[in-house]
């Protein structure tokens, strides 16, 4: 998509140059102390990684992945911080990254827009950036190194695709949950969705933003509930929402799943039950298991290794049957 192309091109040579930097440096000593690994001698690359926030089951997950691998036995130092959903915050802590002098950045952009300034400052720098999880949207020529991370247009589209072969000719009324407003996968998922029921009867008859968390698709959908008498399947962009949104349709004394069918995306454990249990309907996956590519992008660009300058996270789908089987070995 056009809106990505522009960080993307020229990212070989940001490679070339910010491993330049590192190799250059490499041979000094350590210009902060705590760089070397516990008797092997070699340095510790030190990380400064700026997380959305704990808005979501999916988002603990990734949390819990990141931590378990950038760890100082894998060789690295990690200085983690959790942004709370606020984008000024994200930009203090990589401020501060920056300030430190850390090998590489790596972040979670809370949305797309308005991180040109911070990426130039790292640029300025020297310091490689690494994206996981969501794109930004950027001016600035070879803003990072790597994009980690789903095709989240997809993730819309097979939740869409799903809704169509189900439900075409029914004439049913959706409502959708959206996840946080400008953030990459609700931009892309509301996309995908849309474009793969384009030419069915199904309606979306109202779309708001539930920010990605329980208690925020518990009150949208509250008001949905209130707003209309006709609402046939709700489309949330996570599974929390989702949750939530199955608290509201029971309260209204409706029966989730049946009454009113739910498609989530995320596939984590609390949704997997509920799909299990009928409350849910579909789930497109989305993996945030990104640690171990992460470790693998960050040594490679120290080590003045080629990376890929976008790695696409494979993702499935569960209907209630392939809940039930993919329950009992579920990580997250
Ligand atoms: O789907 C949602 C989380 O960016 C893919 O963020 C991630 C999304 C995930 O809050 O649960």
């Amino acid at each position: 998509m056009a809106r990505h192309s522009i960080a993307r091109t020229g990212l070989a040579a940001l490679s070339a140059a910010a491993l330049l930097t590192l190799t250059a440096c490499s041979s000094e000593p350590p210009a902060a102390e705590g760089g070397e690994a516990a008797g092997g001698g070699d340095e510790l690359i030190s990380v400064g990684f700026s997380q959305v926030g704990a808005e979501s089951g999916w988002r603990a997950a990734n949390t819990k992945s990141i931590q378990d691998t950038i760890t100082e036995e894998n060789g690295f130092e990690l200085s983690f911080s959790d942004a709370q959903q606020k984008q000024e915050n994200q930009i203090s802590a990589l401020r501060n990254y920056i300030a430190q002098g850390v090998d590489v950045l790596a972040f979670s952009p809370v949305v797309e827009t308005g991180w040109d300034a911070v990426l130039e400052e790292a640029k300025a720098a020297n310091i490689p950036v690494v994206l996981t999880d969501r794109a930004v949207e950027t001016e600035v020529e070879d803003a990072y190194v790597s994009f980690i991370g789903s095709d989240f247009v997809k993730e819309g589209e097979m939740a869409g695709e799903w809704a169509a072969e189900e439900y075409d000719g029914e004439g049913y009324k959706v409502v959708e949950l959206q996840g946080t407003t400008g953030s990459a996968p609700a931009i892309d998922r509301k996309e995908g969705f849309a474009s793969a029921i384009e030419g069915t009867d199904l309606e979306i008859i109202d779309s708001q933003t539930g920010d990605f968390t329980r208690d925020g698709g518990k009150k949208v959908m509250e008001g949905f509930l209130t707003a209309h008498d006709d609402i046939d399947v709700v489309f949330a962009h996570n599974d929390d929402m989702g949750l939530g949104a199955i608290e509201a349709i029971e309260a209204a004394g409706k029966t989730p799943g049946e009454d009113i069918k739910i498609i989530t995306i995320d596939a984590v454990k609390d949704g997997m039950q509920a799909l299990a249990d009928g409350k849910i309907n579909y789930i497109v996956e989305c993996n945030p298991l990104l640690g171990p590519d992460l470790a693998e992008v960050i040594k490679a660009t120290v080590a003045g290794e080629p990376v890929e300058e976008r790695i696409v996270v494979k993702d499935e789908a569960f209907d209630q049957e392939a809940a039930v089987a993919a329950l009992p070995d579920r990580q997250y």
